[in-house]
Formats: structure tokens, sequence, C-alpha cells
């Protein structure tokens, strides 16, 4: 039987984002975590993981898998008869373009790595910083909301199956709370990722319920 550790951090969406999908999947994984905010990811532990000091890392059978992106469409290709993208060719173009909304262009510009340059090589006081995040989640925000407002009202994105879409919206919407990003102007966007955070999957996998599990303060 495959061996799954996930190394990762119980606050990373980009960590969320793999833990939703092996638990969709029903895979049985360990983690492994590393404190982001006290230096971990830069450990020789880690780096042996990832030279991009990046949470999260999948390790199969003791191989590295890194970067949420390629470990769920890894994840996809394995067989486990639970698909994370729709087989018709458009909507599968359409669910990668709805997920590098948040994991190509919007969650990088907010990681701790250009948070704290922004603080130490700027000036950006801790105010400042908050608004960027802000700034670039709400603006990935408004651009689901477009792009749901021209789809078809299905349960989920595909119809009755949630996949890498789903997810990667859901991180976003998950990303935005300690920022204070305001979802009321976005009712659409709202409403699916409020669905989406009651699913098993989800709830199991959010980072508040993983910080309770392994205890952080
Ligand atoms: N594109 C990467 C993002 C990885 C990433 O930046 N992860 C964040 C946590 S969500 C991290 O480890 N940051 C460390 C830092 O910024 O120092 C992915 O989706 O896996």
């Amino acid at each position: 039987m495959t061996r799954l550790r996930l190394h990762g951090y119980w606050r990373s969406n980009a960590t969320y984002r793999v833990r939703v999908a092996l638990n969709l999947m029903g895979l049985p994984f360990e983690e492994v975590e590393y404190d982001l905010l006290k230096g971990h990811q830069f450990s020789d532990e880690f780096l042996t993981l990832n030279p991009n000091a990046a949470v999260p890392a999948l390790e199969v059978d003791g191989r590295v898998i890194t970067q949420s992106f390629a470990i769920l469409d890894y994840l996809d290709g394995t067989g486990s008869g639970y698909r994370l993208l729709p087989s018709d060719p458009f909507d599968r173009a359409e669910a990668l373009a709805l997920a590098l909304n948040t994991i190509a262009d919007a969650h990088p510009l907010i990681v701790p790595r250009i948070r704290k340059h922004l603080a130490e090589e700027y000036g950006a006081d801790p105010d400042a910083v908050k608004a960027w995040a802000r700034h670039w989640l709400t603006e990935g925000v408004a651009a689901y909301e477009e792009r749901l407002n021209r789809r078809p009202p299905n349960p989920f994105l595909f119809g009755d199956t949630v996949g890498l879409a789903e997810i990667a919206m859901t991180s976003h919407a998950v990303a935005g709370g300690p920022f204070d990003v305001d979802l009321t102007p976005f009712p659409r966007f709202k409403d699916l990722t409020d669905r989406l955070l009651e699913l098993p999957a989800f709830a199991d996998s959010h980072p508040l319920r993983r910080k309770e599990i392994v205890g952080a303060t």
C-alpha cells in the first residue's frame, strides 16, 4: 500500500488544497508540521524535500512532489477512482483556469515571504501588509464572481462532483479570513464556497481544524 506523508503547515492554504484532495479521494495520509512563522521551511530537513522552501510537499513512498497544483495533478492521475478534473476538454480547461486564478495569480502575492519582504525591504507596517493581501485576494474574488455570473447555477461548478476548481476557490475563501476580505459584494462566490466548506472533506481539512489537531497557539 502506498504511504503518503503530507509535509505542510496548519495555516497554509496550499497545504489545505492538498489535504482536501486527499480527503475527497479517501486516501489515508500522515501529516508533518513545519511552522513557517518560525522559519522551519528553511531547515535542512525541509530543504531536502523542497529547495523552494515552501509547503506543501507530498512524499509518496519516499519520492517527493511539490507545488499543490502538481500534487493534485499527480493524485488525479493515480486512478483512485475520484477525478479532480472534468473529462470534457473544454470543461477541463475551464476548471484549470478557475484554479489558476488562485494558485497562479492571487495566492503567490500574499504568501509569508512576500509579506515579509514588503515589511523588511519597503517598510510596510502590519496594516499596509494586511491591506496589500486583502487587495489581491479581493481582486481574485471579483474575477471569480464575474465568472460565476456567466455560468449556469449548477450545484457545483461542473455538476454534482467537486474537484480542483472548487478546491482552489475554497482555499481562496479561507485565505481571505485573516485579512478581513469582505465577501458581501460577491454573493455567488460566497454561496458556493460556504456550501463547499460544509462538505466533510473541506470541513475536516480546514486550517482551524488542523490548528486544533496540532495544538498550535
Ligand atoms: N505555488 C505553491 C505555493 C507554495 C507556498 O508559497 N506555500 C506557502 C504557504 S501557503 C509557503 O510555504 N510559504 C513560505 C514562505 O513564504 O516563506 C503551491 O501551490 O504549492
